[in-house]
Order: C-alpha cells, then structure tokens, then sequence
C-alpha cells in the first residue's frame, strides 16, 4: 500500500486520549508509513514555514506554527465564525469578513507550501475537514499529481444556505482539485451535489463521478464509526468499573440519563435542557426519581458565541435546579470539564438513557460510545437527534426533533417506561453496526476510494465493495 500524508489542522497522533479518528490514522501511519502533517497550535510574530519533525507511539508527524494574524483569520475566523455555524445551518451566527477569507486563502496556501516537500510521488495525501477545503488546489496548483481526497466531518449545508457565503461557488470549486470527496452521510453528499448541478452546472453520473469545467471528482458516502471493540472493552475494564460504581452509589437508586458534548451551540445543549425541563413539569410524580448529568468541556473559548452559550447554558441549569430541587435531589447535574475515554465509558454504562441531540451534526460519535459502553444483559435507550448524521445509521434509537421540548419529554417518558426485551432488540441491531462499521471500516473504505483506479471516462475499478 502507499505511504498516507494526513494533513489536518491539528494533529493528534498516538490516538490513546485522543479517541478512534486519532486512533485509525495514527494506526494506518505506522502500517504504511507517512506523515501526519498540520498547524501545531503555537503562534509565532512571523511565518517562518519551519517544520518541526516529531514520532509519537511510532507515528511520524511535521507540524507547523501560524503567526496571530492567520490564527485570528483562518481559524477563530474563517473555520470558526463563518464556515462552523454555516455548515451547521446557523447563517445567524455566520460572519462573513473578506479578511477572514483572505486568512483562510493565505493560511492553505502557507500549508501547501510547507507540506509540498515533504509529498513523495507515490504517495496518498488525505486532507481532513472544513479547515483545509482549498489545499487540495493549492497543491495541484504547485504541481502536485498524486491521489488526493478531502473528507468532511460536519455537514454540508443546503444549497439555498450555502449560497449566502459570498464566495460560496469560488470555495465550492476549489473541491474539485481532488479525486474523492468523502461526507458522513448520503443527505450531505446530495446537498453537495444539489449546489453543484444547481450553481455551477455539474453533472453527476451514477457512479458518483461529479464533472464540472472539465474536472471530475468522485464522492462517497462513508460514515465514520468508533474503535468499537476498544471502546466495549474499556467500558468492561476497572476504571470504568469503578466510575460506574462511583456514579451509581451517587445516585441512590435514581435513573441517570447522561449527555456528554464538546460546548457547542450545534450539540442543542439548551433545547435538551428545556426539554428536560418540560418533562419535569408534565411528570411531577417523576421528579426525585431521576438526573440528568450533562457532561460539557468548554471549547473554541476566543468566540463570542461560544462564551455567549454558556452563560446562557449556566442559567438555564440554575434556574432549572432552583426551581425543581429538593433537599436530597438536584435534577441537572452540569460538569464543566473534559474526563478520560474510560471514565466517560464508565459514565455511559451506568446510564439508563444517553441523550444525543444535535441540532445538527456532521455524525456524532457519543451516540456510538454510549452504544458500546453498554451492558448487553440490561442496555439503555439511545434518544437521538434526526439531525445528527448519526441517525441515517441508528433508526433504532428513539428518534426525535431536539428543537421540540415536547417530542423529548415524551422520549424520556418512553425511554424510562421501556421494556427489557425492547431495550434489548433496539440496541442489538445498533450495536451490530457500531461494531461492523468501526473506524477501521471507515478508513478503509475511504482509502479503497482514493486508490482506486479511476479510467479517463470516470468508470472506477478496483473497489470491490458499496460504502454508502
Ligand atoms: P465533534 O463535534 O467534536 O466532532 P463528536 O462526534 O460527538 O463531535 O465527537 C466528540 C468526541 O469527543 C467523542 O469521542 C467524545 O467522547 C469526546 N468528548 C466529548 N465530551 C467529552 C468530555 N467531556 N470528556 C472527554 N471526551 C469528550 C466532529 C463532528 C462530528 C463528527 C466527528 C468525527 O462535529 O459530527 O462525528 O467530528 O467525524
């Protein structure tokens, strides 16, 4: 197999803490040799373009430092403010800047740039997320002939939303310097296309070639999954053991239902919280009876928006626990901080019900952990989000509308009134999926695409087996 350059904006090899993408990657690296290549998070007063060359648990990584003005336009702005809340369909929070842009362009190239000496002409270059949509171009404009692909983990946005970005086409055209396009889900792939036939007037032939201005790019739908049986035995092991035994004697017989979320205002954070609140409130005879812990570790702190959510998440649970609290009961229980995978395992198993609801997500993997994490004899109910990616693959779950308080008040009634064997049925066949299509699959599957033999007429060979 060729040697694989990962280039992402922020590179975590070794895996360990860093959860199954990291894990994957960094196990494909040090299978095939490569490099895993990308912004190494320090800010320099000027871009010098050197790399520093490091091995982490036997993967081979070069990472670069940005100077403050690209750090504040390419990512606390453009990633950041204008294309995360757009993708996640919020154009209100979306800021549309031409310095962000021109950060955004500067800082690619500055990637390609420094990534090109390093690329070997047999090599695969995998190029991942929304950071990162121009390199692609960027390296072909320098010359580069090697396999390319893009894969982006956050949803792609309607074409009607899309197209309030101003330069929404010249962005969308950069994509077609790659060979394959990965999405999670087939809703995000035809979102793509739709704008492209729409706005750019592509055509898409069956075999998911997509043929603009005399370019081509294949796409694949091609979900991401968890190192699945990784994550079921860490939740078997003794940390977790004990982390479920913690929280258990904590609850004194109370049902626990759990949401654990990076503080972002696409996990729906404040619709769970009202909709818990309803429940409170339409099932008095309930209350006392259960809590709910919601897990939340600050993130991208430099964003207004995101100070802004959590002072409104801080009240809200406040005023949630202020008005429903009992001398021996509070119902949220709200947690600040980021915890280790096997903790958080433990936390999952001790769980009757893991609430998931995105207002929108690319797929979300704690819907999968807390799958894993389960006891097979005495599951918990999975409540999921329609918007998450991860609902194309887990029909089983409850499935529910996250913006409707009363459609998760009646999750949680059912959730908690479910039967054994019903439990037992819905999580069998998530679980079946979780295992089969894990993070290995994933990558597999996508690096099938990439290699594969693609003939002038766009017929591809060599890939034996469906990845939608
Ligand atoms: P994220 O938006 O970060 O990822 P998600 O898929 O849910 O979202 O993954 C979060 C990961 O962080 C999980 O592995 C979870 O266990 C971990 N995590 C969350 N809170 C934690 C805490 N308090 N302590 C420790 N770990 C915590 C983006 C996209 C998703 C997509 C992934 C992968 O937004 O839609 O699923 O990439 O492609």
């Amino acid at each position: 197999m060729s040697r694989l350059i990962v280039i992402s904006n922020r590179v975590s090899a070794g895996g360990g803490a860093q959860g199954g993408l990291a894990v994957a990657l960094s196990a494909a690296l040090r299978a095939n040799g490569g490099i895993w290549f990308g912004w190494s998070g320090e800010v320099t007063d000027h871009f010098t373009g050197h790399i520093n060359f490091q091995r982490t648990d036997g993967v081979a990584t070069a990472t670069v430092d940005l100077e403050e003005q690209d750090v504040e336009e390419y990512y606390n702005g453009y990633a950041n403010r204008t294309l995360w809340p757009l993708f996640h369909y919020r154009i209100d929070l979306a800021e549309y800047e031409r310095s962000f842009a021109g950060g955004y362009e500067r800082a690619n190239q500055r990637f390609a740039e420094t990534v090109l000496p390093l690329i070997e002409p047999e090599d695969v270059v995998w190029v991942q997320d929304y950071h990162m949509i121009p390199l692609g171009r960027e390296l072909r404009n320098r010359g580069i002939k090697n396999r390319i692909g893009f894969f982006l983990h956050i949803p792609w946005p309607p074409r009607r939303l899309l197209g309030t970005l101003p330069e929404a086409a010249a962005l969308v055209e950069t994509l077609f310097g790659y060979d394959v396009i990965g999405f999670h889900t087939q809703e995000w792939l035809d979102s793509f296309v739709d704008f492209v036939k729409a706005e750019m007037g592509a055509t898409v032939d069956e075999s998911g070639v997509v043929r603009c201005n005399g370019r081509s790019v294949r796409l694949v739908a091609c979900p991401i999954g968890i190192d699945a049986s990784a994550f079921e035995e860490m939740a078997r092991g003794l940390t977790a053991r004990r982390t479920y035994e913690k929280v258990r004697a904590s609850l004194v017989g109370r049902a626990l239902i759990v949401g654990v979320d990076r503080l972002d205002y696409s996990k729906g954070l404040e619709e769970r919280f009202l909709g818990y609140e309803r429940f409170l409130e339409e099932h008095p005879e309930e209350r006392n009876s259960l809590v709910l812990l919601q897990i939340a570790p600050p993130s991208r702190g430099a964003v207004e928006s995101y100070q802004r959510i959590r002072s409104t998440l801080e009240g809200l649970a406040g005023r949630i626990n202020g008005a429903h609290a009992e001398l021996d009961w509070v119902p949220i229980r709200y947690v600040n901080q980021g915890y280790p995978r096997d903790v958080l395992a433990g936390v999952y198993r001790a769980a009757k019900i893991g609430l998931v609801t995105p207002l929108r997500d690319g797929m979300n993997l704690v819907a999968k952990e807390y799958v894993a994490a389960q006891d097979p004899d005495d599951p918990g109910v999975l409540i999921l989000s329609r918007f998450a990616g991860a609902a194309e693959q887990m029909p089983e779950a409850l499935l529910v509308n996250p913006y409707s308080a009363e459609e998760l008040s009646d999750a949680l009634q059912r959730a908690l009134r479910m039967s054994l064997t019903e439990r037992k049925m819905r999580w069998s066949a998530m679980i079946e999926d979780v295992r089969q299509r894990d993070v290995m699959w994933w990558l597999e599957s996508f690096r099938e695409c990439l290699e594969a033999d693609v003939s002038a007429d766009g017929t591809v060979t060599e890939l034996n087996r469906s990845v939608a």
